[in-house]
This record gives structure tokens, C-alpha cells and sequence, in this order.
């Protein structure tokens, strides 16, 4: 096992001393914006439409808050951006190269905006002066409207006309990206904006006034009738949904749901909101399909108290539909919902609208029930899954990695549509981060790459558990991981499929009487079988496996656990048999709705 040095990441791509220190041109007053915003990382992939900031930053700021992270995609780059705010619930910053960049950027940033994370996004084009342009290429790479490659899913975007409107851009764009609900900005820097040489001194800017923070507390009166529902109900269901990483928190939806003697229900899509061991828990959380005990939670409550759930009106609908339980729904998200996306989901009924983040819903509800509680329920915790048969499946994978970490926290910091919501306790707010946001595949490594910067130092082990599919179109992620050196375990639920699109050929094939034994032509990634581990050395990470066998899981898990704790990049390539659980499956194939 290679040694790994100096685990610092400020230690990496260090630039000799440029000796400059006044902002000379434009692009160096946009690194001071960025500099004033204390945006620790910058992640990019470099492009000539941009190269003034990219001097800036090297020459100006000494690649130092922010720190340039070099990707191989602009994927990845904005990807990192959204594990970091996983993690951090903060905006770092994005770099893509004018239209190109950020095309491929496109569905890493839907991703973000679906999973209401904060990034600030920078981007360039132009020369906007036609006579400004290089002949051919700044020609191809200037488009009138850039931004509108993203505004459909994007808070805010502009493109400013001067270096102290640009400035002015990025404070918005930071401010915006993290007031709630939170999502990606994009700032267009002009080519000539960023080059031109400033004509006098730009006086400094006191960024923390144009930062103010937004508050949102919650409407006294509508606590007052969402408190009258919930003290009366007899059967009460909380579904926790958006919430923050914050362990205190935490703890006050705990009280919450005690005092309530409520059933809770949590969601794999997003990340973790309440103890999945806790025996108020309704069954194992799901991805797409709902466990028995939260269809018989929802069907059964009188009153629903939804905390930002991800999908009120589709989680009714899953469990049968006809709910009469009254609804109080605790959301800001209503402010992001656009005429370009239906990201917003089908609309719920609600009977008590409290409009702010459920964070700060919680205390005041809870002052509002008053003393009372905790109210005896039965248990609806569930144990871990029992591994069966003699293939090596997700479960057992599962299994021996949840025995190989034992007690050290983890971070899960994505997991497979393969991934059996049982085989893990979700116990603090940081053991799971959710998944993409927007199921665009190819999201998990690099919002991993960016969830284990943020977790570097914090003791927490980031543990990927990914799908081959969505490994294999993230995978250049890796790369950044290695050269950061950025401590990261990767496990790869390989079923040498993009599995998840069998299902729905079966489905087709069952719903036309046409073979189903044919699902996995245009869907196997074999013939030949791709050497994952051989992929993760060739980044500079160490790769595991093929494990074959179950009785191998252990050994590898084992290494690889401590090559991660040696501050290495590892991956492990699990063969797993392709398949779901019984209840996924089921969902998946049924030729109904
Ligand atoms: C960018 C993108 N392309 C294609 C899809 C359609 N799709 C959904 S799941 C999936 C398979 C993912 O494969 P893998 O990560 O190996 O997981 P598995 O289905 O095998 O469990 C595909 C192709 C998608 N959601 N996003
Ligand atoms: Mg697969």
C-alpha cells in the first residue's frame, strides 16, 4: 500500500509566490468577491473563456480560499459542489468553461437544484464585443443567452456588465444559492470583463452586509392549529423530510415524535431526518416503494405532519390514495417551483400551511403541544435483513460491511437503487446524505468526492455504495479524491447491469406477452467484464476485488477500511447478483399502475 504524505489538502497544488497583492484587473476583483464570501473550494475544469479568473485565483489569491479543485469533468466539479453542501449545508463554488462546460455540467446542476442544494456556479462567455473575439472559437463558444441552458433549474443566474457589477453578482448569487429554500446560481463572467485591465482602484466591499441572513419564523397562529391537530389526534404520522444536518435538530424531532406517540417516516431520495431504529420508525425506509408499515401508518392516521417531504401527494398516492387524515404541511419550497420543472411534485391537500423551514417549525410546535407524552406505542422496528442462499447479493454485501465499519460513524454518502433501506440504522443526521436529487445516474461518486472533503478530519468514515451504471459514469470523480487527497471508501454494488432498466423491460415485455427472458439485451455491462478496481489504481486510489464470494466480503472490507483510514482513496468491486428487493421488484414489474 503506497504511503500516503501530507494529508493536507491546502498542501496540494501550491503556486510560487506572484508577489501581487492589488487587484489589477477585473477577474481579480471576482476573486476578492469570492475570497470576501470565505468560499473555501472552487471546483473546475479549466477553459479559456475563464483563463482571467483562473489567474487570478493561482496569481491573486495563491490558490487559497478558494483552493482550486481540478476535475476531469464538469460534471464532476459541480457534483463535488453538492456533496460539500450535503454535508456543510453551504455554497462552495463551481467553475465550467462557457457553453461547452457548462453543458456537461447540466445534469449535475439539476441534480443540486432537485435536491435543493447551495452551490455558486461561475461560467464565462464572449468576448460579448464581437470585435473583441478570436476568430472561430470565441465565436463558437459565445452564446447570447447562456444562462438559459440552466435557468429552468437554477435560483438565480446573470451575467454582469462590469468587474464591480460582477462582484456585486457573485454576493447575490452566494446570498441567494443559501437562503432557503437553498439551489444552484450561475454567474456568466464576459471574457473581456474578467481580462480588462482596471482603470482605477475598486474600494473594497464589506461582503457581510450584502449577506444578510433570512429568517423565516414560523406563523404563530397556524402553530396554534397545527399544535390543536396534533394534541388531539389519535393516530398522528410525521413524515420528515428536507431538514438540516443539525444534531440539536435531531433531537427535537425525536421529542416531537414522542410527545406525539407518532408514527415517523423517513425517505432514501433525501437525507437522514430521524433514527430508523427508533421504534416509532414505520418500517424500513424506501427509495420508491414504502414499507408495509408506512402504507398502514398513512392509511391509518387522522392527522399528517409533513416536515418538507419530498413528495406528499405521491406518497399518498403509493399508499393507496384516499387519505383523510387532516395535513400540516411545514414547507418554503414553494418559492423555488417554476414553470420548466415538475421537480415539484403533485399537489398535496393541506389543511394547515406553516411556511417556513421545518427547523424552525419544531420548537415552537413542540411549546405549543405543551407537557404531555410520551405516549406508549408498540414498536415498529424491524432487525437487519438475514442474508440467504449462497449468492453474494446486496444484502450480503451490506451485511459485512455494516460488520466490517462495527461502531466507527459513518457517513454513507450515496447508496444504490439495489440497496435494501434495512440493512442499515441511520442513527445521527450525518449517516446518510440522500441520494442525487434528480436521478440523473453518475451522480453518486462525485457528490461523494464532495461529501468526503467536507467530512476530511471530522472522524466519520464517507462510505459510497454505488451501482456499476452509476459508478462508471461518475468515475473520472476519483481522480480528484486521489490527487486531494480526500479519504474516501467506495463500494461497488456491481451487478454488471444498468439493472434498474431490466425491471422496466420486463415490465414492458409482461405488459405486451413478449419474452421476458430478453430484459437484459441493451442493459448488461459485460463481455467483457469491467475491471473496476483496475480503473480506481489507475486514478491513483487503490481497488479491491472482484469479490466474487461471500466468504471474501470480510477480507476486503477489512482492507479497505483501513487503507481509507490511512487517508487513501479505495474501492471495492463487489459481483453482486442483479436484483432488488421483493417489494421493488414487485412495484417495478406489476403491469398496473
Ligand atoms: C443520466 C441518466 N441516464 C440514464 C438513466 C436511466 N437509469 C435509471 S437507473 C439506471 C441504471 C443504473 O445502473 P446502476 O447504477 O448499475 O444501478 P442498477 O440499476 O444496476 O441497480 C439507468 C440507466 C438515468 N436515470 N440518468
Ligand atoms: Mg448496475
Amino acid at each position: 500500500m503506497p504511503k500516503s504524505n501530507d494529508n493536507k489538502l491546502t498542501a496540494v497544488d501550491r503556486p510560487i509566490p506572484a508577489g501581487v497583492n492589488v487587484a489589477g484587473f477585473g477577474s481579480d476583483v471576482v476573486a476578492d468577491a469570492l475570497r470576501a464570501l470565505d468560499i473555501p473550494y472552487i471546483a473546475l475544469n479549466p477553459g479559456a473563456s475563464y483563463r482571467g479568473l483562473h489567474d487570478s485565483i493561482v496569481n491573486y489569491l495563491g490558490n487559497e480560499r478558494p483552493q482550486m479543485l481540478l476535475c476531469l469533468h464538469e460534471e464532476s466539479a459541480v457534483a463535488i459542489a453538492h456533496g460539500y453542501a450535503k454535508v456543510t449545508g453551504k455554497a462552495m463554488a463551481a467553475a465550467v468553461h462557457s457553453n461547452v462546460g457548462l453543458m456537461h455540467a447540466t445534469m449535475a446542476i439539476f441534480n443540486a437544484w432537485c435536491d435543493r442544494m447551495p452551490m455558486v456556479i461561475l461560467g464565462a462567455t464572449g468576448p460579448v464585443d464581437a470585435t473583441k473575439r478570436r476568430p472561430w472559437i470565441e465565436w463558437i463558444h459565445t452564446a447570447r443567452d447562456q444562462g438559459a441552458l440552466v435557468r429552468g433549474y437554477t435560483k438565480w443566474d446573470d451575467q454582469p456588465g462590469s468587474p464591480v457589477a460582477a462582484r456585486e453578482s457573485v454576493l447575490r448569487a452566494a446570498w441567494l444559492a443559501n437562503t432557503a429554500p437553498c439551489g444552484p446560481t450561475y454567474v456568466n463572467l464576459d471574457v473581456e470583463l474578467q481580462e480588462s485591465k482596471l482603470a482605477e482602484p475598486v474600494a473594497p466591499v464589506d461582503a457581510a452586509r450584502f449577506m444578510p441572513a433570512v429568517t423565516s419564523a414560523a406563523p404563530a397562529e397556524q402553530i396554534k392549529a397545527a399544535a390543536e391537530l396534533l394534541r388531539n389526534a389519535k393516530h398522528p404520522v410525521i413524515l420528515a423530510g428536507r431538514v438540516s444536518r443539525s444534531e440539536d435538530a435531531w433531537n427535537l424531532r425525536i421529542k416531537l415524535a414522542e410527545r406525539l406517540g407518532a408514527s415517523v417516516l423517513t425517505d432514501l431520495k433525501i437525507a437522514a431526518s430521524f433514527p430508523t431504529n427508533h421504534r416509532l420508525h414505520a418500517g424500513a425506509p424506501g427509495g420508491t416503494v414504502l414499507a408495509p408499515e408506512a402504507v398502514e401508518a398513512i392509511r391509518g392516521a387522522d392527522v399528517i405532519l409533513s416536515l418538507d417531504w419530498l413528495d406528499v401527494a405521491g406518497t399518498f398516492k403509493i399508499a393507496g390514495g384516499n387519505v383523510s387524515a387532516k395535513v400540516v404541511q411545514v414547507s418554503l419550497d414553494h418559492h423555488l417551483h417554476n414553470g420548466w420543472s415538475m421537480d415539484y411534485q403533485g399537489l398535496p391537500p393541506v389543511d394547515v400551511f406553516i411556511a417556513c423551514e421545518p427547523d424552525v417549525a419544531v420548537p415552537p410546535l413542540l411549546e405549543a403541544l405543551g407537557p404531555g407524552g410520551p405516549r406508549v406505542t408498540a414498536s415498529l422496528f424491524k432487525d437487519f435483513p438475514r442474508p440467504a442462499g449462497d449468492k453474494l447479493s446486496v444484502d450480503h454485501m451490506a451485511d459485512s460491511l455494516r460488520r466490517a465499519v462495527g461502531e466507527r460513524p459513518v457517513s454513507l454518502t450515496h447508496l444504490p437503487l439495489s440497496w435494501n433501506g434495512a440493512s442499515w440504522h441511520l442513527t445521527h443526521p450525518l449517516d446518510y446524505l440522500g441520494s442525487d436529487g434528480g436521478g440523473g445516474v453518475g451522480g453518486g461518486p462525485g457528490i461523494s468526492v464532495g461529501a468526503a472533503l467536507a467530512l476530511k478530519g471530522s472522524g466519520r468514515l464517507p462510505v459510497a455504495v454505488c451501482g456499476d451504471g452509476d459508478f462508471l459514469m461518475g468515475v473520472t470523480a476519483l481522480w480528484t479524491a486521489a490527487h486531494y487527497k480526500i479519504p474516501l471508501l467506495f463500494v461497488i454494488a456491481n451487478n454488471r447491469s444498468f439493472f434498474n432498466d431490466e425491471l422496466h423491460q420486463e415490465r414492458v415485455a409482461r405488459v405486451r406477452n413478449r419474452p421476458v427472458e430478453n430484459r437484459w439485451i441493451g442493459q448488461r455491462i459485460s463481455e467483457p467484464d469491467i475491471d473496476l478496481a483496475g480503473i480506481a489504481r489507475a486514478q491513483g486510489a487503490l481497488g479491491f476485488g472482484p469479490v466474487n464470494a461471500i466468504g471474501d466480503l470480510d477480507a476486503a472490507f477489512k482492507q479497505a477500511i483501513a487503507a481509507v483510514v490511512a487517508g487513501h482513496v479505495a474501492v471495492v468491486d463487489v459481483r453482486v447478483e442483479p436484483g432488488y428487493t421483493a417489494a421493488t421488484t414487485a412495484a417495478m414489474i406489476r403491469k398496473s399502475e
